[in-house]
């Protein structure tokens, strides 16, 4: 038993130090192509979207990391088989370890934007995971072993501690070396020469419990499809708008910061956000205007979507006619007075107000083509989701939590709510217990595409209660009451919740 678990751990040895090493060379080179990060995304690629659903739902933001974690607890079952296949014939062991790598190897080539020079961490995965088992094999099988335990203690632990440092050293350096290439912090962005209107003071001190009116970047949600945050330089970063264009035209970062500079607070929504859901964020956005950039290359008049792709070749269709209607839709490489966080799309992604974001919003993005939903499709698009997505209305109740117990009087209900489509958010209502809808108080106003936060004073009575919010919109309707799930185009209905009143 002894000897089987030693055997089964070689084989986890050799496939971490065979990992860690390629982890090192891809971050040297082009990070998304360490074999764990590939099949990690492929695997968040290839899982069906109801499940990636029910993952959302059940998991939160910790999705991902579940997923590909249980994906990973497989990769190190099997490589204890590739082991415990080595201790008779080393053979086999490798053999199984060789295909692990090719699985890797597949995931990397199925990357949009893969090149056969993407290979190279795979193989150096492939020769350190099987030179490693040769090394504890012969280790293990040294002549000086003793008679008690059949075993070279002395050379396997000389092996397995180096090769732990190895794979350990390879993983923390490659994390290490990809943090180094560039960093947000070391760019000064220009002043805009339209700013926003002073960003008014919103309700947080007063209503405890309320969203922030404004996110800080660092509390911003996330909605990425891969697992590592890609590393751009923006020296590097080139900009590139083809396809139905009078010109192709490449910019630089700096021939970007040069054109006008704009601010504007804006409201980004998830499409996978819950009526209730946390899939939302207020920012203050520094930016081109899209229209100045599609202006210089000149559009012609066969497209209708712009097919934005980012570094890694993901891509996301925003309906052209709605991107240029006058809205002001972003190239943004600001958010909320700092460079984008590399998390939120360094250095450029686009915000256009009004669109969810995996029709609008794309993070890292490195080229925008004019072309047709007819000719190409996006990441999404493929997935069965809307391709157009406005934002729907909605309000949500932040404070009391569902299902909280609260004392007995005057009850501040709180909350945040968005109608970025609607002209904006012109009232909120609560209604208790099934009873009359009542106007809530409204916070400031920081314009239409921007959240608005709202409060009313409850008088609670001893019990278990149903409080509901609903928003009204400047262009004079009520936001629906009918539910609908997120997929395909979002989620509708009413946020209503229980709490308890003593
Ligand atoms: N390159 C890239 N851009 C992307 C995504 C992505 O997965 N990759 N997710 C989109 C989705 S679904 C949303 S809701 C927003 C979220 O932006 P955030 O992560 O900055 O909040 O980014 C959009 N842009
Ligand atoms: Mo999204």
């Amino acid at each position: 038993m002894k000897q089987r678990l030693a055997w089964a751990s070689y084989g986890i040895l050799a496939t971490l130090c065979g990992l860690g090493l390629a982890h090192l060379v891809a971050a040297l080179t082009t990070p998304a192509t360490s074999p764990v990060l590939a099949v990690g995304s492929a695997v968040i690629d290839l899982t069906p979207t109801p499940m990636k659903e029910w993952a959302i739902r059940t998991f939160g933001s910790a999705d991902k990391v579940i997923l590909v974690g249980s994906v990973m607890v497989g990769v190190v079952l099997l490589a204890g088989v590739a082991g415990l296949l080595a201790r008779h014939r080393l053979r086999y062991g490798a053999a199984l370890l060789l295909l692990l790598v090719g699985v890797a190897a597949a995931a990397v080539l199925s990357r949009p934007a893969a090149v056969l020079t993407d290979l190279l961490p795979s193989l150096v995965a492939a020769l350190a995971a099987v030179l490693a088992l040769v090394w504890l094999a012969h280790a293990q099988r040294a002549p000086d072993r003793t008679e008690a335990t059949n075993t070279n203690r002395r050379g396997v632990l000389i092996a397995a501690g180096a090769l732990g440092a190895l794979a350990v050293a390879g993983g923390v350096t490659g994390r290490l070396v990809s943090g180094l290439r560039l960093r947000p912090e070391d760019i000064t962005l220009p002043s805009p020469t339209d700013p926003a209107k002073p960003f008014p003071r919103g309700l947080d001190d007063q209503v405890p419990g309320i969203t922030a009116f404004r996110t800080d970047n660092a509390d911003f949600y996330r909605v990425d499809t891969r697992l590592d945050v890609p590393v751009v330089s923006a020296d590097d970063w080139t900009l590139t708008v083809d396809g139905d264009v009078d010109e192709e035209l490449t910019l630089t970062f700096d021939d970007l910061v040069a054109m006008e500079l704009i601010e504007r607070d804006i409201t980004l929504t998830c499409v996978s956000n819950t009526v209730g859901g946390p899939y939302a964020g207020g920012a203050r956005w520094l930016g081109v205007r899209l229209t100045d950039v599609l202006d210089r290359a000149g559009v012609g008049d066969s497209a209708d979507q712009i097919l934005s792709t980012d570094v890694d070749g993901m891509t996301i269709s925003t309906p052209l006619a709605l991107a240029t209607d006058g809205r002001d839709a972003l190239l943004a490489v600001g958010m909320n007075g700092e460079p984008l966080p590399r998390e939120h799309g360094f250095p450029v992604r686009m915000v256009v107000p009004g669109l969810y974001g995996f029709i609008s919003a794309t993070k890292w993005v490195t080229r925008l083509t004019l072309t047709t939903y007819a000719e190409q499709s996006a990441y999404w698009t493929d997935r069965d989701w809307a391709t157009d997505a406005p934002i729907k209305p909605s309000a949500r109740i932040d404070t009391p939590a569902a299902l909280a117990d609260v004392d007995a009087g005057e009850v501040v209900v709180g909350g945040i709510a968005w109608a970025q489509y609607d002209e904006g958010v012109a009232g909120v209502q609560v209604r208790i217990d099934g009873g009359p809808w009542t106007d809530a108080q409204l916070g400031p106003d920081a314009g239409n595409v921007y959240w608005r936060q709202w409060f009313y004073k409850w008088q609670a009575e001893p019990g278990s209660h149903r409080i509901a919010a609903r928003t009204l919109t400047g262009d004079g309707t009520t936001q629906t009451a009918v539910r609908a799930e997120p997929f395909p185009d979002g989620a509708s209905g009413v946020h209503e919740l229980i709490v308890n009143v003593g």
